[in-house]
């Protein structure tokens, strides 16, 4: 198996923490850069992570996730709740990465213009949603929402999108699983 993806992007750091222990190659590459014509060559969506298999390539890291689940049995099937917080936690990283392109463009995402006041509306209120589900214990155990919740809150901090003293409650999960070892060994602060 490979998976094409590079370090500091939290679909792909999600993908490699699912995977944490078992043998893939990680293909790494810059996709706003050099790495560009290579990613045109695996997906016509040009997103990372992109898993190959067999020569079966698979897009998107939630796709990548069911699929590993059935046809590797890596992971646990999840439960409907489950496949709605894993909704919210997505459309988060999507607004948030639309709000990250633009600024990086030289658009000013402060402003009152209604696309993207629908994002911090829909960051602000989904933020409080799963500090909520956090607080009712839903992502007490290490398995894939979990992942992807911290891998969320990590990139949204190192990225300085969201402010963590907003979100104590993320902010304590996020703490409390710092120091696992495949968490350290994917941080994207290290590139
Ligand atoms: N729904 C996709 C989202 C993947 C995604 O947005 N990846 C970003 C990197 S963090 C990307 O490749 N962006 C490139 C672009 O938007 O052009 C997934 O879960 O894999």
């Amino acid at each position: 198996m490979e998976l094409i993806g590079s370090n500091t992007s939290p679909f792909v750091r999600r993908t490699r923490l699912l995977l944490a222990g078992l043998p893939y190659t990680y293909t790494q590459l810059d996709i706003y850069a050099e790495g560009r014509s290579t990613l045109a060559t695996q997906t016509p969506i040009m997103k990372i992570p992109v898993l190959i298999d067999n020569e079966q390539p698979i897009y998107d890291s939630r796709v990548i996730a069911r699929y590993l689940q059935q046809i590797h049995g890596i992971g646990e099937p999840l439960s409907w709740e489950e496949e709605n917080r894993m909704t919210i936690i997505d459309a988060v990283l999507d607004s948030l990465v639309m709000l990250l392109l633009s600024q990086r463009s030289g658009l000013d995402t402060s402003t009152e213009v209604m696309i993207y006041r629908l994002q911090r509306e829909r960051i602000k209120s989904s933020l409080a949603t799963l500090e909520h589900e956090v607080l009712e214990g839903n992502f007490r155990l290490w398995r894939y929402p979990a992942i992807c919740l911290y891998t969320l809150i990590d990139w949204a901090d190192f990225r300085e999108l969201i402010n963590l003293r907003d979100y104590p409650i993320l902010k304590g999960f996020r703490d409390e699983h710092a120091k696992r070892e495949e968490v350290i060994a994917t941080d994207p602060r290290w590139g």
